[in-house]
């Protein structure tokens, strides 16, 4: 699974970057040069459950669920004209998900490079560029499928010509293929496609350290949120450069830092737990002396894949799912007395894995 981290210039990329994944790679203020190599790092995924299992089990190791991110360079307005769309899909194509950043600080010492803060006028101008994207890509695609049409073959094509028209309907408005809110069925139709304006976005407003709650910002907030629709998009406002500087600091020293800025918790929780609710992702967890961890999965994944995630022995040789919600767990007090409370449960192989699932797999090899 990948975030991957776009935006036009001087939005602030870099800096959420390091925010996110505690990497001290340079920011600059005037546009970085045009590359495809992109920044990427892993991330934590913050979660108060592993802490407080961490705090009971008091393992030997802790580990967090982590997803990876890049900072992806390269975009400006006009780049789908000018380097053609293999470019532009080259840096986004394998992010599962995009965090985008718009630029609303005001900083003259930071070359803007649409000249004046224009944060809405920004959103829709590189969402442009991912439909531009797109719109080639189908109608080179429906070209093709009319082709073996004529030719008498291709007839299972005509699911995906019919979501491809939709699409191109949708694309020629200059609207995002997200926006359409397409069933799993049609995406499945276009699924070899590799669309840009279809990945879920979390849009990062990065406003200025005094803006973070005022109307300004509550307005441009709302006007992007119209935007979006609220279809796979959740906006949100923060500033990056705060953010940055708390990562790098000592817990003390950052919760000094937020008690002076007025803020009851670092932006980059919610932002991480936003971006892996849009991964599709969910967490369970293993406990012992050894390790408490989090895994991350997909929602829906049934318990045996699940183990596989762990060690592809204990997938292949599953016999049970030992499972306790980590609510029933922590209401309890401890594994014997969920156990004593009819808490644990035995799974079986099909059973749906749910977010917070404590587990221990029996196995046999
Ligand atoms: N004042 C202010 N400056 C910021 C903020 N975020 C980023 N910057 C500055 O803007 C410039 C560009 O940031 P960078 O992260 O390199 O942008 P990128 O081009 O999108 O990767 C740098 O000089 C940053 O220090 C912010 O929230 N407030
Ligand atoms: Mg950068």
């Amino acid at each position: 699974m990948k975030l991957g981290i776009i935006g036009l210039p001087n939005s602030g990329k870099t800096t959420l970057f390091n925010a996110l994944t505690g990497q001290g790679i340079e920011t600059t203020a005037y546009p970085e040069p045009l590359s495809s190599e992109a920044h990427v790092g892993m991330v934590f995924i913050p979660d108060e459950r592993v802490d407080r299992l961490s705090g009971i089990y008091q393992p030997k190791k802790t580990t967090h669920a982590d997803v990876m991110c890049a900072d992806i360079t390269g975009f400006a307005r006009g780049i789908s004209a000018e380097k053609g769309k293999s470019a532009l899909a080259a840096l986004v194509w394998d992010a599962d998900a995009v965090i985008h950043v718009v630029r609303a600080f005001a900083d003259d010492s930071v070359m803007h490079p649409g000249g004046a803060l224009d944060p809405a006028g920004d959103v829709a101008a590189l969402e442009l560029e991912l439909v531009f994207n797109d719109l080639e890509l189908t109608e080179t695609r429906l070209e093709r499928i009319e082709n073996s049409m004529k030719k008498g073959v291709g007839r299972e094509l005509e699911l995906e010509k019919a979501v491809l028209e939709k699409c191109r309907a949708q694309l020629e408005e200059e609207k995002p293929l997200r926006n359409l809110g397409l069933s799993e069925e049609e995406r499945a139709a276009i699924g070899s496609l590799q669309f840009l304006s279809v990945k879920p976005e979390l849009v990062v407003v990065n406003v200025g350290e005094d803006e973070l709650d005022s109307d300004e910002t509550r307005a441009t907030v709302a006007a992007i949120e119209e935007f979006y629709q609220g279809k796979d998009a959740l906006v949100f406002a923060l500033s990056a450069k705060i953010e940055m500087e708390l990562a790098g600091l000592e817990p003390e020293e950052a919760a000094l830092f937020l008690e002076d800025l007025g803020i009851a918790e670092p932006a980059r929780n919610r932002v991480l737990g936003a971006a892996y609710e849009l991964l599709g992702l969910i967490s369970f967890l293993t406990v012992g002396e050894d390790e408490v961890r989090a895994w991350s999965i997909r929602r829906g994944t049934p318990a045996v894949k699940a183990a596989g995630k762990v060690h592809s022995d204990i997938e292949r040789g599953f016999i049970r799912a030992e499972t306790v919600a980590y609510e029933d767990f922590i209401a309890a007090g401890s594994m014997a007395a969920a156990r004593d409370a009819g808490k644990v449960r035995l799974e079986g192989k099909d059973y749906t894995v749910a977010d917070g699932d404590i587990i221990n797999f029996r196995f046999n090899i």
